[in-house]
C-alpha cells in the first residue's frame, strides 16, 4: 500500500482525487435513466415488464411480479446456511433497540393565555426500499433500510429487487425482508423500480420516499425523481479511515482496512497516523491479507485507485485530515480515543479503540450502517428513524390570546401588501365590512 508524508500539496491531490468517486458524476448515464423513468411514467407495468425482460432476462408480468408467501417459505429453505436465519433475528434486535432510542414524539406547550404551540410527529405512510441483486444483495442492509422505517411506524413497507433469469429473488434478501417485517416484496430492480415506486404502475403503488442503495443507474433515477417523493441520500462507494498513533495494533488495522475495500475497485481504505513505523507494517499487513483473500482482485484494485497510508508530523494534522476527509466510517485508535473523538467533526460513524472494528457496525452493534460518503459527512447523518417520520407544526390560539396580537399581525400583512391575511385577523375583531387600505 502506498505510503506518503502529508504536506499541503499532497493532501489537496488526494481530497481532490477522493472526490471523484462521486455518484454526481455520472451525466453520461442521465440520459438513459431519464428516459427509462418517462417510459415508465407514461407506459407503466408494460414498460416494466419489458425492462426486467431485457436487463434481467426474466418474464415478468402482472400475475407474478410480486413475492408469495410460498416463495418466502422456499427462500428459508434455499439459504446456503441456514443458521443465517438465528443470526439476522440476534442482529435485528440490537439494531432495533438502537433505533427505538431515536423516536421522537409529538410535543404540545400551553400558555395561561390560552395558547397551545406544538409539534405532531407523524410517521410516513408508504416506503419503498430499494435492494440491489446479484453480489451486492446484502440482507444487512434489508435489516438497516427497513427497520427505522418499522420502528418509526410506517404503515407500509414495500421492496423491489431485480429477479434472476429464473424469476426468483435472492433467498438472503427475502428472509431478511421477512424477518424485518416488510410487506410487499416486487421483482423489479434498477432505475425502471425506481420509476414505479415514484410514480406508481398498474401494479405498484406510488410511495412517499424510497430508500436503499443501488447501481449508477438507481442512483441517478432516485435523484431524478426527488421532488415526487422524499430519498435517502445517494449511496456512494464504501469508505473506511483509520486515525491511528503509535499504539495501534497494525494487523487490526490492516484488516480493518481491507473490510471495505473489499466492497468496491471504488472503495477507499485509509490511514492516517503519526507514527512512520506503524505506516510500515501497515502496509505489509495489508499486503500479506490480500494475497490470502477471496476478493484479492477487487482489493488490489481499489488500493491502487484510493488506498493510502498517511503519515502526518502531529495528531493534530492527522485529526485534520480526518475531518477533511470526513470518511463514512471512522476508526480512532489511539491512546485516548474519546478524547480523540472529541476533536472530530465529520465523519458517518465513528469506532473507537482497537475493539471496535467495522464491520461490527455493518452487521451487529445496531447503528445504521447507511451512512453518508464521499465528503457528505460534512452535513449528513446516517440514516435513522428520522428519514421514516415527518412534523407537523400545531398552533391553536384562543380569542384572548390572539385579540393583542391582532394591530401587529395587521401592520405586517399591510407592509407585505397583503391585506386579505390582515382582513382574516380584522373580522375577528370588527363588525364592519369596510376595509380601508
Ligand atoms: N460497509 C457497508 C455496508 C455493508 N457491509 C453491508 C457489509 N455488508 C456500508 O458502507
Ligand atoms: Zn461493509
Amino acid at each position: 500500500m502506498r505510503i506518503i508524508k502529508l504536506d499541503e500539496s499532497s493532501k489537496k491531490n488526494i481530497l481532490n482525487d477522493l472526490l471523484k468517486r462521486s455518484p454526481n458524476n455520472y451525466d453520461n448515464f442521465a440520459d438513459s435513466v431519464n428516459a427509462i423513468l418517462a417510459n415508465v411514467k407514461e407506459n407503466g407495468d408494460k414498460a416494466l415488464f419489458q425492462y426486467t425482460k431485457d436487463f434481467d432476462k426474466a418474464d415478468i408480468n402482472a400475475s407474478n411480479i410480486k413475492v408469495t408467501e410460498e416463495e418466502i417459505k422456499e427462500a428459508y429453505d434455499r439459504l446456503e446456511n441456514p443458521e443465517l436465519v438465528q443470526v439476522i433475528r440476534k442482529s435485528l434486535k440490537n439494531i432495533k433497540e438502537y433505533h427505538e432510542k431515536q423516536k421522537q414524539y409529538s410535543w404540545f406547550d400551553s400558555k395561561p393565555d390560552g395558547s397551545i404551540l406544538g409539534q405532531k410527529v407523524t410517521p410516513l405512510s408508504r416506503v419503498g426500499v430499494y435492494v440491489p441483486g446479484g453480489k451486492a444483495a446484502y440482507p444487512s442492509s434489508v435489516l438497516m433500510n427497513v427497520i427505522p422505517a418499522k420502528v418509526a411506524g410506517v404503515e407500509q413497507i414495500v421492496m423491489v429487487t431485480p429477479p434472476g433469469k429464473d424469476g426468483k429473488v435472492n433467498p438472503n434478501t427475502l428472509v431478511a425482508a421477512n424477518e424485518a417485517g416488510v410487506d410487499v416484496i416486487y421483482k423489479v430492480g434498477g432505475a425502471q423500480a425506481i420509476a414505479a415506486l415514484a410514480y406508481g404502475t398498474e401494479s405498484i403503488a406510488k410511495v412517499d420516499k424510497i430508500v436503499g442503495p443501488g447501481n449508477i443507474y438507481v442512483a441517478l433515477a432516485k435523484k431524478a425523481v426527488f421532488g415526487y417523493v422524499s430519498i435517502d441520500s445517494v449511496a456512494g462507494p464504501s469508505e473506511i479511515l483509520v486515525l491511528a498513533d503509535e499504539t495501534a495494533n497494525p494487523r487490526y488495522v490492516a484488516a480493518d482496512l481491507l473490510s471495505q475495500a473489499e466492497h468496491d475497485e471504488l472503495a477507499s481504505a485509509i490511514l492516517v497516523t503519526t507514527s512512520e513505523e506503524l505506516a510500515n507494517k501497515v502496509s505489509e499487513y495489508v499486503d500479506m491479507f490480500v494475497s490470502k483473500l477471496k476478493r484479492k482482485e477487487i482489493l488490489q484494485k481499489s488500493l491502487d485507485n484510493y488506498g493510502y497510508i498517511l503519515v502526518t508530523d502531529t495528531m493534530q494534522a492527522a485529526i485534520d485530515t480526518a475531518n477533511d476527509i470526513a470518511s463514512e466510517h471512522l476508526e480512532i485508535v489511539t491512546k485516548n480515543p474519546f478524547d480523540t473523538m472529541t476533536r472530530i467533526k465529520n465523519a458517518g460513524a465513528i469506532f473507537l479503540g482497537e475493539n471496535s472494528s467495522e464491520p461490527l457496525g455493518d452487521y451487529f452493534a445496531g447503528p445504521n450502517h447507511v451512512l453518508p460518503t464521499n465528503g457528505t459527512a460534512k452535513f449528513f447523518s446516517p440514516l435513522s428513524v428520522d428519514d421514516f417520520i415527518k412534523k407537523s407544526s400545531i398552533i391553536s390560539y384562543s380569542r384572548e390570546a390572539l385579540e393583542p396580537l391582532s394591530e401587529d399581525i395587521q401592520k405586517f400583512a399591510k407592509a407585505e401588501g397583503l391585506t386579505a391575511h390582515a382582513n382574516s385577523i380584522r373580522v375577528r375583531f370588527e363588525e364592519d365590512d369596510d376595509i380601508k387600505e
